[in-house]
């Protein structure tokens, strides 16, 4: 099939440019390995799976959506995210563009016809002008790799892939690997059902409540009367929620009990309110951060009865914010609970699955069902799964042997046309807001070449160069470093094996908005434009 554009994925991103597509009047397919839409939201369905960005801000701003659409809680889950993207792909007529259960296995840049070839795991083939990956950052579940794994008798399921039928943990023993921000969500739910639940915790989190609740008519309502100002301050932030900033730094306040207060007020409020709504040197100031930190083990100490499960919970040794702080509901208040319990495994790797269940610590665990939370090769894994070769047939795997590079997180040079949707080293934010961004830019980009004759463009060596750079610069003002001793995904640290390098752009959804106005502005400096078949012509 020959279209104008491939984009590959139907979820937040794909959709987004699907739409933007078919406003330009160009022919599209997307192609997508699940059977919906969603992405993200399609395959962690796992049990308590939600937002942690506030519903009136992950989402579109499209007025027609705004007003139609009703968000039932403040952070919706994962049934109402997925129920959104495939309103606004109706309300749009893109879904018929979507091919369901193609998974994307090359894409071969060919230098004669300056087009793309996209082949797919079932064999179907495509060509295009304009291929996008609309990827994920967190879309290639971490495999576990424990010895035994094919033994285990029980049941076992991943939360980065749960079943579409439900899973009944009654009456049964039940393990669940990983903290992060999905072993976190699903560990209340499965301790209401199950016998038993063990925790095995690697690395403990800082968990800020959620503070979720349903929405009524009349918030909705001056929601939907505020649209304008609820975008215009989310594209304002640092991250890109309609928050803040706090306006006070550690040393605007003079005492640790006004310090506490403000915290207070940040917890009460929930979720990224506490990061964003404190102090603004939360994530560049030590002190500001380590009062951060004290005042949530604080909060922990005050929720967990058992002293020693208390501290066992309590993050030390990195900072607050440097691996992504999730948001919980009843995660602390859980291990109040007599059927559940928790396991440090910090200094006791999991040796082996067994046949009924694991070994840690030289000590057996008898399970009937186990689930890894462990995570995701984030970021870069979806795009290195994919067998994409630029001009003269490199590969992009090649030419990321040491980590990616790209320039403002949309192209790699030597890779014509080739446009990631909030790839490696886009902004970190509110990923609906930076979507957005993105495909207005990219939308500009074609506009400006239509305008021009070209053929196809692509970031220079020196601009992917100094984008690179100033990532790393960026991150290295921060104290977000130290969370490599941590795991954290944000460098790569998480997967076993993977080279270090800083995963995306850290100066904040504002700055990143900036950068990208500046070189569209300048008629896109940084990238090399062609008039025909890009080789060809040199
Ligand atoms: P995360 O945040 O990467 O969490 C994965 C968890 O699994 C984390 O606690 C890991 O411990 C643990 N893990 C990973 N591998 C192992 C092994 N081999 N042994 C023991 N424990 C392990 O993934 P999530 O899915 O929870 O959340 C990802 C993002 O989704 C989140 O940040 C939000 O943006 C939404 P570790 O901390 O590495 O020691």
């Amino acid at each position: 099939m020959d279209t104008d554009a491939v984009v590959v994925g139907a979820g937040f991103a794909g959709i987004r440019m699907l739409i933007e597509l078919q406003k330009l009047g160009l022919t599209a397919v997307a192609l997508e390995a699940g059977s919906d839409l969603g992405g993200t939201w399609y395959w962690n369905r796992y049990p308590g799976a939600r937002t942690d960005s506030e519903s009136w801000s992950y989402c579109f701003p499209f007025p027609e959506i705004e007003q139609a659409w009703n968000w039932v809680e403040r952070y919706p889950g994962q049934e109402e995210v997925q129920r959104y993207i495939g309103f606004v792909a109706d309300r749009f007529d893109v879904r018929r563009n979507v091919r369901f259960g193609q998974r994307v296995t090359s894409a071969h840049y060919d230098d004669a016809s300056a087009r793309w070839a996209i082949t797919t795991e079932d064999g179907s083939s495509f060509t295009c002008t304009y291929f996008f990956t609309a990827l994920g950052h967190l879309s290639v579940p971490q495999e576990p790799t424990f010895p035994g794994r094919g033994s285990f008798r029980g049941e076992v399921y991943q939360t980065s892939q749960w079943p579409k039928e439900k899973v009944d943990f009654t009456g049964k023993r039940v393990a669940v690997i990983g903290t992060g921000a999905s072993g976190i969500q699903a560990i209340p739910h499965i301790a209401q059902a199950a016998e038993h639940l063990t925790v095995f915790q690697r690395t403990p989190n800082y968990v800020m409540p959620a503070q979720n609740h349903d929405l009524d008519d009349d918030f909705r309502r001056t929601i939907k009367d505020s649209y304008p100002e609820v975008w215009s301050m989310a594209r304002n932030h640092v991250f890109g929620f309609p928050m803040g900033p706090a306006g006070r730094t550690y040393d605007d306040v003079a005492d640790d009990a006004e310090r506490d207060r403000i915290f207070e007020e940040g917890w009460q409020a929930g979720g990224f309110h506490f990061v964003f709504e404190t102090f603004d040197d939360l994530i560049l100031d030590q002190r500001s951060n380590d009062a951060a930190a004290e005042f949530i083990r604080k909060k922990i100490r005050d929720t967990v009865h058992d002293p020693a499960t208390a501290e066992l919970l309590s993050p030390r040794g990195y900072p607050y914010v440097s691996k992504r702080p999730p948001s919980g509901t009843n995660y602390y208040e859980t291990f109040n609970r007599d059927n559940v319990s928790l396991v440090d495994i910090s200094q006791n790797a999991i040796e082996t699955l067994t046949e009924t269940g694991l070994r840690t610590g030289g000590q057996d665990y008898e399970f009937d069902v186990i689930v890894f939370a462990t995570g995701f090769d984030a970021v870069t894994g979806a795009i290195s799964k994919i067998d994409i070769r630029g001009e003269h047939g490199v590969e992009l795997k090649e030419q990321w042997s040491g980590g990616p590079e790209t320039f403002l997180g949309i192209g790699s040079a030597g890779f014509p046309n080739m446009f990631m949707i909030c790839g490696p080293q886009s902004a970190y934010a509110n990923i609906p807001v930076i979507i957005e961004k993105v495909v207005e830019w990219l939308s500009r980009a074609i506009e400006h070449m239509r305008e021009h004759g070209y053929q196809s463009m692509q970031p220079t060596p020196q601009a992917v160069e100094g984008w690179t750079k100033l990532v790393a610069d960026i991150f290295g003002m921060t104290l977000l470093p130290a969370g490599e001793s941590a795991h954290s995904w944000y460098l790569g640290a998480n997967t076993p094996g993977k080279p270090r390098r800083v995963l995306f752009y850290f100066g904040g959804a504002a700055g990143y908005f900036q950068e990208l106005d500046k070189v569209a502005d300048a008629d896109f400096e940084g990238f090399d434009f062609s008039q025909a078949p890009a080789v060809a012509a040199r």
